[in-house]
């Protein structure tokens, strides 16, 4: 009702999430740029261990890239749960588009204020009770939801830790439905590999999303791009 303010465009299709502790050991960078040239859609930057200095270091580095590849309108950047290095990112002129934050992290009101009507600020749905949830949460400051795991995975162990200390994984009958209830795009991960991509297009999921299927990869761009194609073939 007469909002005079816009969001700026996003695409979830192919979604990948990176940080060192993914690599290998190869770059960050490397690893990024091989996933927008094969067309990866939205790069969020996620690491438990670096420190706040090579976390802005990833962040504009990715920037970087996502502007030398002349994709800076098709290809979102956020960084995973640090409102701090997204500014710190900005203050250097790099063009971070948001945050993605979970349910224990800094609460999207506060990353809203801080960064701004325009960004893009995504949410991991909860894991207990997420029916239910989908039905009632108020989305008045978010764009979009990360559902998941799929399946349990390495890369975060406690994803999709139940009440009661068991790990709740998603069923493609359960995507359906929460493509049904939720009120915002969803993009659906965790232990996602090229062949789940058939059935998440089916299920109606807005896009998927990766760590290790790319980034633990011997050839990234080889990965990345099968699991592009994967999604095109079946839209
Ligand atoms: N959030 C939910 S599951 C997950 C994250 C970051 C890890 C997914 O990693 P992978 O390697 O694609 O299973
Ligand atoms: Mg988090």
């Amino acid at each position: 009702m007469g909002q005079m303010t816009s969001r700026k465009k996003f695409n979830l299709m192919a979604y990948f999430i990176v940080g060192p502790e993914n690599t290998k050991g190869r770059p960050v960078s490397s690893i990024v740029e091989d996933a927008i040239e094969s067309g990866f859609t939205f790069i969020q930057i996620r690491s438990k261990e670096a420190p706040a200095s090579e976390l802005i270091r990833f962040t504009v580095e990715a920037a970087d890239i996502i502007e030398k590849l002349g994709k800076t309108k098709e290809v979102t950047l956020v960084v995973n749960d640090r409102l701090d290095i997204v500014l710190a990112a900005r203050k250097q002129g790099a063009k971070v588009d948001g945050i993605h934050v979970g349910q224990e992290d800094i609460p999207v009101d506060v990353c809203r204020e801080y960064l701004g009507e325009e960004s893009i600020i995504g949410l991991s749905a909860r894991t207990d009770e997420l029916f239910e949830y989908m039905k009632t949460v108020d989305v008045s400051m978010i764009d979009y939801f990360g559902v998941g795991p799929l399946r349990e995975t390495e890369t975060k162990p406690d994803c999709g830790l139940g009440l009661s200390g068991e790990i709740i994984t998603r069923s493609f009958e359960d995507i359906k439905k929460l493509v049904r209830l939720s009120p915002l795009p969803i993009v659906v991960g965790g232990g996602v590999k090229v062949d789940d991509i058939e059935q998440l297009v089916k299920v109606g999921a807005d896009g998927f999303f990766v760590v290790s299927a790319v980034s633990m990869a011997d050839n990234p761009k080889k990965a990345a791009l099968e699991l592009v194609d994967a999604w095109k073939e079946n839209e």
